[in-house]
């Protein structure tokens, strides 16, 4: 019986250990998937995040202590000393699952949450952190109540009379299934460990990237920011811009390694690096990006200041065919972009974009090459990750998207937006202020105007215009009466055209018609 009652005992304790086992290698693997998506310095890692706190409260003379004993190997006698503790605490409360589950669970989810303070306790750090600490706390009850409910059964099983020595079917299959776990746990550990160190790597070569000084510069005036609280703001912060790509994973493009070769229809192809790139007249420009799949009124779109290198100077050098009609980029991963010829050739600031709003391009924006056309939709134009130019035709070369159902020309249609009020809003009756976005790039914004209830257009006020290839913000004074009330927004756009009114789906060349919002006033 006591023999027995040990034999259980070891098995509950190396059975807590493998839950915990388990509960690091998810929450260190899913910490290392969530990195790329951090902050700098912000990690999801339960295990780092402990070893900081440990690190911060701990008295100097231990500080001194350790270093002396352990020198620069410190930091990992921290995560194996963080380890120890962890192994000794799951081994208690394996024993605590087999005799009393209910104390274990309240064990296991002090351990949890200790994890997961340690993990957001981080000035600013974001709660959804916590959320592979979590899941891994999960993963862990799990296996340990799974474990504990077959070993307190062993003592009954008719087989489990062998005193412990591993050779009873739920004693053995319990052994093999914990080496598996804590095998498979390793491997998420080092996994997630892995994942975070190239992430680091990609986050320091980006941030040793030199940006070039600009040849020519733009400012944004204060007359261009938004007047109204909740309306876009003028530059879209890089951390709000929005993304789309066909890319599961960020392409990684090492800024030493690339080059971007022109061939196709030119008198010679051309080949250059990131220092030939470099080397170049940069120029800054203010655009905003427009998805083709944006809807009335959506929030693809996003202003930048880029800086960049004009196409049309690389193209020269290559000289192009007359015969061409359009250029096809192709960025690292195979994705491609049909462009008319003439938008890389024309005076508009078609750019090999390398920085957005004063930084290299984010990662996900295209790092280290990306093209910016003004006037053109993204799948047309914006190719991210950029390593191949070829000067073809329409008719013998297709981009990415048109064989999928989407039109060869991309234009951006001219398009305006409420921000404010949101639909649905609840509003006091009297003075509200109305204000949006609104863009036609190359032809900029001439007017804005608004109706109350399909009533008349009436004239917005227009904030400046730095840029006629970003948008143009508005607001409008609205004397709201008490009761239900639609708004609707039109642009006018340099030249004279008048945004339609007539809608249209995304699909195959962009969505048409007039933003509404609905509100209710009282
Ligand atoms: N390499 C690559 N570049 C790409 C795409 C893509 O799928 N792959 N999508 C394009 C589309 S459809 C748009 S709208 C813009 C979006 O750019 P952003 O993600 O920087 O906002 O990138 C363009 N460039
Ligand atoms: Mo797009």
């Amino acid at each position: 019986m006591s023999l027995k009652r040990a034999a259980e005992t070891r098995t509950a304790m190396m059975w807590g250990v493998v839950s915990g086992a388990a509960t690091i290698g998810v929450a260190e693997l899913g910490a290392g998937i969530a990195q790329r998506s951090l902050p700098a310095g912000a990690t999801a890692s339960p295990l780092l995040a402990i070893g900081a706190e440990f690190v911060d409260r701990t008295p100097p003379w231990l500080k001194d202590w350790a270093v002396s004993t352990f020198g620069t190997g410190d930091k990992v006698a921290l995560i194996v000393g963080i380890g120890l503790v962890l192994a000794l605490l799951t081994a208690a409360i394996g024993v605590l699952a087999v005799r009393r589950a209910p104390a274990a669970i309240l064990a296991w989810m002090a351990l949890g949450l200790t994890g997961t303070l340690a993990v957001v306790s981080g000035p600013g750090n974001p709660v959804l952190l916590a959320a592979p600490t979590v899941l891994g706390a999960l993963a862990g009850a799990a296996i340990l109540l799974w474990g504990a409910a077959r070993i307190g059964g062993l003592d009954e099983s008719p087989q489990g009379t062998d005193g412990g020595q591993g050779k009873d079917p739920t004693r053995r299959r319990l052994l093999f299934g914990g080496v598996g776990i804590t095998i498979v746990s390793a491997l998420g550990i080092w996994g997630g460990h892995a994942i975070r160190s190239a992430e680091e790597v990609r986050r320091r070569i980006r941030e040793a990237f030199p940006l070039p000084r600009a040849s020519s510069t733009v400012a944004v005036p204060s007359a261009a920011e938004a007047t109204v609280a909740g309306q876009t703001s003028y530059i879209t912060p890089n951390t709000n811009f929005y993304r789309i790509d066909t890319a599961l994973s960020v392409p990684a493009v090492d800024p030493t390694d690339w080059s971007l070769r022109v061939h196709g229809m030119v008198d010679r192809e051309v080949t250059i690096t990131m220092s030939d790139l470099l080397a170049e007249q940069h120029v800054e420009a203010l655009v905003t990006l427009t998805c083709v799949s944006n809807q009335v009124g959506g929030y693809l779109a996003g202003n930048a200041r880029w800086l960049g290198w004009p196409v049309r100077e690389l193209l020269a050098r290559a000289g192009v065919s007359p015969d061409a009609d359009m250029v096809l980029s192709r960025s690292v991963d195979g994705w491609t972009a049909g462009t008319p010829l003439e938008a890389l050739t024309d005076e508009r600031n078609a750019l090999l974009a390398v920085g957005m709003n004063g930084e290299p391009l984010p990662q996900q924006h295209g790092f280290p090459v990306r093209l910016v056309v003004p006037g053109l939709y993204g799948y047309v134009s914006a190719t991210k990750w950029v390593k191949e130019l070829k000067v073809t035709r329409f008719d013998a070369d297709e981009g990415y998207w048109t064989p999928r159902g989407w039109s060869a020309l991309g234009p951006i249609k001219i398009a305006s937006r409420i921000d404010v009020p949101r639909a649905g809003n609840r509003i006091d009756a009297g003075e509200v202020m109305v204000a949006g976005a609104a863009w036609a790039q190359q032809r900029g914004i001439e007017g804005v105007e608004v109706r109350v209830d399909q009533g008349p257009w009436r004239t917005a006020e227009l904030a400046g215009q730095p840029s006629e290839d970003a948008w143009r913000l508005w607001s409008y004074r609205w004397d709201a009466s008490p009761g239900d009330h639609e708004l609707q927004v039109r642009a006018v756009a340099g030249g004279g055209e008048v945004q339609t009114g007539e809608s249209a789906n995304p699909a195959p060349n962009g969505a048409s018609g007039w933003h509404r919002i609905d509100l209710s006033v009282s």
